[in-house]
């Protein structure tokens, strides 16, 4: 299987700041992390981080025919941007949305989530280790049955 993982603003400032919230990791440390698991697994995955709303929607759309399904955390435009809920519909792949932090313990704009409709799951809360519980959800529900 095929997997996309996509990472939206700031998230490549990952353990500079605000530990207690996201951690210590860095963006590497999860990129590492990421990477070894799907090793592990025997599945491909592909870890992008654009701090630019359009070069997200790119992304996204270039996973058409190439992916079967994608992680998203899409940070600060998980609570904004229409444009990526639509492009995550357009291109219609089983999607989970990740968040390090648990969004509906923090601040009320947090709570809302433009992308939330398009995909199939949503993990928070869970930190680093909430990108490899979307992994294994697309692998469980979507990846090829022996
Ligand atoms: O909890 C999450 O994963 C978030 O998607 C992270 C976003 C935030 O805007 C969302 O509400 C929840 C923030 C991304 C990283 O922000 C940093 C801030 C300071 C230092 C390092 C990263």
């Amino acid at each position: 299987m095929k997997i996309l993982i996509i990472n939206g603003p700031n998230l490549n400032m990952l353990g500079i700041r605000e530990p207690d919230i996201y951690g210590k990791g860095t963006y590497k440390d999860l990129c590492d992390l990421v990477g070894s698991y799907a090793l592990n697994k025997g599945i491909e995955v592909c870890i992008y981080q654009s701090n630019h709303e359009g070069d997200l929607v790119d992304k996204i759309q270039s996973a058409y025919g190439e992916f079967e399904g994608i992680v998203i955390n899409p940070a600060a435009y998980t609570h904004t941007s229409v444009a990526l809920l639509d492009a995550l519909k357009a291109v219609a792949l089983p999607a989970v949305e990740v968040h390090i932090s648990d969004v509906s313990a923090r601040e009320d704009f947090r709570k809302i989530s433009y992308v939330r409709s398009a995909c199939v799951k949503t993990v928070s809360g869970k930190g680093f280790a909430g990108y490899l519980e979307a992994i294994d959800y697309l692998l469980n529900n979507y990846g090829e049955k022996e």
